[in-house]
């Protein structure tokens, strides 16, 4: 495998302790705009990205600091860009959900970004790159329209495309059981593209079944898609949460993807690599606070 389990480890742990941050600093009112948290779901994003190649393109979501951060992303440039400073990934014009870096896009409209993908993935197809484009949907974006389309096109077409769903069962507050008739694999197959679903929020369970789809992706070039089940444990944005706390605490329990990778961990790994990262994430926010604000039309803001 191609991350230590250390490794791995360190992006989950990076991931979260950047969302605890930008919670913490949001309530003080030095974030603009807004931001979903990706605590609980850190597994799926370093379990499939880690499996990535650099001309590969990773397409993301509002929820896209867990996948910015696993695809490499700078935690001081993100933290940055979610206080509109002009030290931010694009400037600070973008903020918490509109992102572009390197092979990376992430856009806040549910569903937009998909057919994008799709674009890249026959621009990859067409000049014979072999790259892959990798989409990351939440399981309320199954109700837009257009993701059907792109599942249409790309399995007509045969696109190198990675459907990334990360069922965490609901959509702000509505439950996946109010909005989704029928399933969601069944979704995937109805265009003739294969989906595996997985029940996990074990790191080590998600990057080989990555790893093995990915790969078919590769030597096929047909499109292929992964349903993750997840668990987010904050609340979708900031304070917008009407699930019982006594049943989120409980989930926290039972899958929380950095306590159960952790425990394969010796202390004398685990506290330096998390003492390393704490000081990233200080300074990160540290830098951000004190970076200018980005300039109007050429003139100091
Ligand atoms: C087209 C569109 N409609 C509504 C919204 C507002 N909105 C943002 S996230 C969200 C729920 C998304 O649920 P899901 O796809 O399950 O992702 P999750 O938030 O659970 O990660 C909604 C309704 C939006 N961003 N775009
Ligand atoms: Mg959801």
């Amino acid at each position: 495998m191609m991350s230590s389990h250390i490794e791995l480890y360190r992006t989950m742990y990076l991931i979260r302790r950047f969302e605890e941050q930008a919670l913490a600093e949001f309530s003080t009112g030095k974030l603009v705009g807004t931001t979903h948290a990706y605590i609980g779901q850190e597994a799926n994003a370093v379990g499939v990205i880690s499996n990535l190649k650099s001309e590969d393109v990773v397409w993301s979501n509002h929820r896209c600091h867990g996948h910015f951060l696993a695809y490499g992303g700078e935690p001081a440039a993100l933290a940055a860009e979610l206080m509109g400073k002009s030290t931010g990934i694009v400037g600070g014009r973008g903020g918490s959900q509109h992102i572009h870096w390197k092979n990376f896009f992430s856009n806040g409209i549910q569903g937009g970004i998909v057919p994008n993908a799709a674009g890249m993935a026959l621009s990859s197809k067409i000049d014979g790159r072999g790259s892959i484009s990798a989409v990351f949907i939440g399981d309320g974006t199954l109700g837009q329209g257009v993701v059907y389309e792109t599942m249409n096109i790309a399995a007509l077409w045969q696109l190198p495309i990675l459907f990334v769903v990360e069922n965490n069962h609901f959509a702000q507050t509505t439950p996946v059981e109010m909005a989704i008739a029928g399933s969601i694999v069944g979704r995937f197959e109805g265009f003739g593209i294969n989906a595996t679903e997985l029940f996990t929020s074990d790191v080590l369970e998600i990057l080989p079944v990555a790893e093995q789809v990915i790969g078919k992706i590769r030597s096929t070039g047909c499109p292929a898609a992964i349903i993750l089940n997840t668990h987010r444990f904050m609340a979708h944005s900031k304070g917008d949460d009407t699930r019982d706390k006594e049943m989120v605490k409980k989930l926290r329990q039972k899958y929380d993807p950095l306590q159960i990778h952790g425990l394969r961990l010796d202390t004398a790994d685990k506290e330096p690599c998390e003492a390393e990262v704490n000081q990233l994430i200080d300074a990160a926010f540290f830098h951000a606070n004190s970076a200018d604000l980005p300039s109007l039309n050429g003139r100091p803001a």
